[in-house]
């Protein structure tokens, strides 16, 4: 059997049969073999055709933010809108073909904003110029997906295109540490215990990975699926907004009854009447979770006008490579006043984790 056939016949299992408490286990590992073979799918594909690859773009600025959505919701209206860059507008589908970059510069951060084509169905299993769309997401810091008010049911296709190429949005990478051994079985140390799936099927799920023997330290309530993501690898954890355009076309009515349908919450805006573009940059900069860090030349005066924007949980050396190329290869210790360390001056080291509105000198070696 090939990949395919083996694929349809755990599909076929599945669908036979009914999720309860004895079959729990059975359908649980048939989960993992599947997410198994379509990764085996995928490699063998982007092998043959190295069309994994994202558009090639250099990415500037202090965070970047991908637009996702099916051809024609409005990607690059919004994109013009929110960057003042001039990507093509058309009342026809697939007017972008590549990536298009601008910089939003709000609140003192430089966010850049790629504009991409359309996605549609299929887009993660390679239809159009789907899977390298879908790519520059992986790295990005922030997913839009942008909807339109006349098809608001289509967010789906896009969760799901996503999840396809191992995007998994506005998750956690799960809190758990695997170490193989060369022997011993699998050994497992709880600091939460498991709800979600039972010890063994943890176990089988690890074997189906080639784990026979090891260390399982689990310190968050993950379940099988999210075990199966850890284990497999090539997963990208990105955070999203849901926006939802063109509401300069509906009353108010239709925008409220589309709220309390709609699963998850949006934004509505109007990119190309600029209806709520003010409140998306407001969003998009409270969900980056930036911090500010004022620098303080050493033995000088602290520059409490321009911040340098960083996301949280940065550490010097994030401050330093914003700062210069080489400043990294120099650097001695850092000296930080603030929320970070216990006293005011305290000495540091490049790994340091700063927090919003620290004050820093770096110390360079003569
Ligand atoms: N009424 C209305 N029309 C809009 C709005 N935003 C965009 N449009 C129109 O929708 C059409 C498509 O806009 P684009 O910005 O080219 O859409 P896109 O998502 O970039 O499309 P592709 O590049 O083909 O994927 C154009 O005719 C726009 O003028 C809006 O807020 N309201
Ligand atoms: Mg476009």
């Amino acid at each position: 059997m090939g990949i395919p056939e083996k694929i349809q016949s755990i599909k076929d299992e599945m669908s036979r049969t009914q999720i309860n408490k004895a079959t729990e286990h059975h359908v649980g590992l048939l989960k993992a073999k599947l997410a198994k073979l379509k990764r085996e799918q995928e490699d063998v594909k982007s092998r043959s055709s190295g069309s994994s690859v994202g558009f090639d773009v250099k990415r500037t600025g202090d965070a970047t933010l991908v637009l996702i959505g099916l051809p024609s919701v409005g990607k690059s209206t919004l994109l013009n809108k929110l960057t003042g860059a001039k990507s093509a507008v058309g009342a026809f589908q697939f007017t972008t073909t590549t990536v298009v970059p601008g910089m939003m510069e709000y609140r003192g951060a430089k966010i850049q904003v790629l504009d991409l084509p359309g996605i549609i169905k299929g887009a993660s299993t390679g239809k159009g110029l789907g899977k390298r769309v879908l790519a520059v997401a992986k790295s990005a810091d922030l997913v839009l997906i942008i909807l339109d008010v006349f098809q608001p049911y289509l967010e789906d296709v896009i969760r799901t295109e996503l999840g396809n190429i191992g995007i998994r949005l506005d998750q956690k990478p799960p809190n758990i540490v695997v170490e193989k051994t060369g022997d011993g079985g699998i050994s497992v140390s709880q600091q939460v215990s498991l709800t979600k799936m039972s010890i063994s099927l943890m176990k089988d799920i690890l074997r189906l990975y080639g784990m026979n023997n090891g260390r399982v330290l689990i310190r968050e309530d993950v379940d099988a699926d999210q075990l199966t993501d850890f284990i497999s690898g090539n997963k990208f954890y990105v955070d999203s907004l849901t926006i939802m355009n063109k509401i300069d076309l509906v009353n108010q009515g239709f925008l409220m009854e589309l709220q309390e349908k709609s699963k998850s919450k949006f934004i509505p805006i109007s990119a190309d009447s600029e209806i709520n573009v003010n409140a998306l940059k407001d969003a998009i900069y409270e969900k980056l979770d930036f911090i500010r860090i004022y620098m303080r030349p050493k033995g000088g005066e602290t520059d409490f006008k321009e911040p340098l924007i960083a996301r949280r949980n940065s550490t010097v050396v994030d401050i330093c490579n914003k700062l210069h190329r080489d400043l990294k290869k120099d650097f001695r210790y850092g000296l930080v006043w603030g929320k970070s360390v216990k006293f005011g001056g305290q000495r540091v080291s490049i790994n340091h984790v700063l927090q919003d509105e620290d004050v820093l000198t770096i110390v360079k070696a003569k």
